[in-house]
């Protein structure tokens, strides 16, 4: 029921294609990083106010952001709690997650779902599967849905690595693995990372060589489209750039997005009109 909520929700809703707000940057990545370029982004009200507005399926963000304004807006907007967050004020070749809230707390905010961060590449991602895998047994007894950011980092990868098309299929599917409902990656280049990869998409042809073909690989290594895969928004980027990506994950059979700096570091005006497109795209339109 709740993940039919946030499918249901919204501009999209009904369509099978989602986009998310979410707003953990000022924890991982500071807050005048963050909010410095739209400063109404600092208050916790602003977002809630600016996913309602746009129509977005949910709003994603971690436990003080949803206390601030869960009160007055869990009734009118899906909320996904993040249950873990990391923060850029120490420099790591493997980071971790800092668990920074709870079932309990999802339950008390009324939100939908929980949001779970994974590193496969960190030297610390097996800690990081086994408390998903207690999370999400959890909220899945609770009737919570299970959202996990699949995101590869770390000393065991290149950095163009943690783009790679082999690394972020194989994110999409320790996620799938893992028990998400919801699965979100960043957008695949064409690099290959893994030589033991390399041989197979090379031998056996597996088309890659466009964005959207890649979208649609992801998809696949997230058991053929049996989960809701979407693709996160990355730093701010000029518009055009930003909507033919959009129009890729949608020519790639991808399920939506996960769009914040790019709606959140501009103005409101500009934010709504942008995400209006990124609808208008995803419901068939807006070409
Ligand atoms: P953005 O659209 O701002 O990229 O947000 C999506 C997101 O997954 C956030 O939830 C998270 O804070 C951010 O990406 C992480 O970005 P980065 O990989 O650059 O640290």
């Amino acid at each position: 029921t709740n993940l039919a909520r946030l499918l249901e929700h919204g501009r999209l809703g009904g369509t099978g294609r989602l986009l998310i707000l979410p707003v953990d940057q000022g924890f991982e990545h500071g807050p005048a990083r963050s909010f410095g370029p739209n400063p109404p982004a600092y208050d916790p009200l602003y977002h809630f106010e600016l996913a309602l507005a746009a129509g977005c399926n949910a709003y994603a963000a971690p436990l003080g952001f949803l206390e601030a304004g869960a009160r007055a807006y869990a009734g009118r907007i899906p909320l996904i709690l993040k249950l873990n967050d990391h923060d850029l004020l120490a420099d790591e070749d493997d980071p971790d997650q800092a668990l920074t809230g709870s079932v309990a707390d999802a339950l008390r905010l009324g939100a939908c779902a929980v949001g779970f961060t994974i590193y496969p590449g960190s030297a610390h991602r097996n800690a990081m599967y086994g408390q998903i895998r207690a999370i999400a047994e959890e909220a899945k007894r609770a009737g919570l849905a299970v959202v996990i950011w699949s995101y590869a980092r770390g000393s065991a990868l290149s950095k163009a690595g943690e783009t790679g098309i082999d690394v972020i299929g194989y994110c999409a599917q320790i996620a799938a693995q893992l028990g998400a409902h919801i699965i979100k990656v960043k957008l695949p280049t064409d690099h290959i990372e893994q030589d033991a990869a390399r041989k197979v998409y090379e031998t056996t042809g597996i088309p890659i060589g466009s964005a959207a073909e890649r979208v649609r690989h992801v998809v696949q290594c997230a058991f053929d489209g049996r989960r809701i895969v979407i693709f996160s928004g990355g730093a701010a980027a000029e518009d055009e750039t930003f909507l033919d990506e959009i129009r890729a994950i949608r020519a790639g059979g991808g399920f939506g997005s996960i769009v914040g700096r790019n709606a959140f570091q501009r103005s409101r005006e500009d934010a709504l009109r942008l995400l209006g497109r990124i609808t208008d795209i995803y419901s068939g339109g807006g070409d």
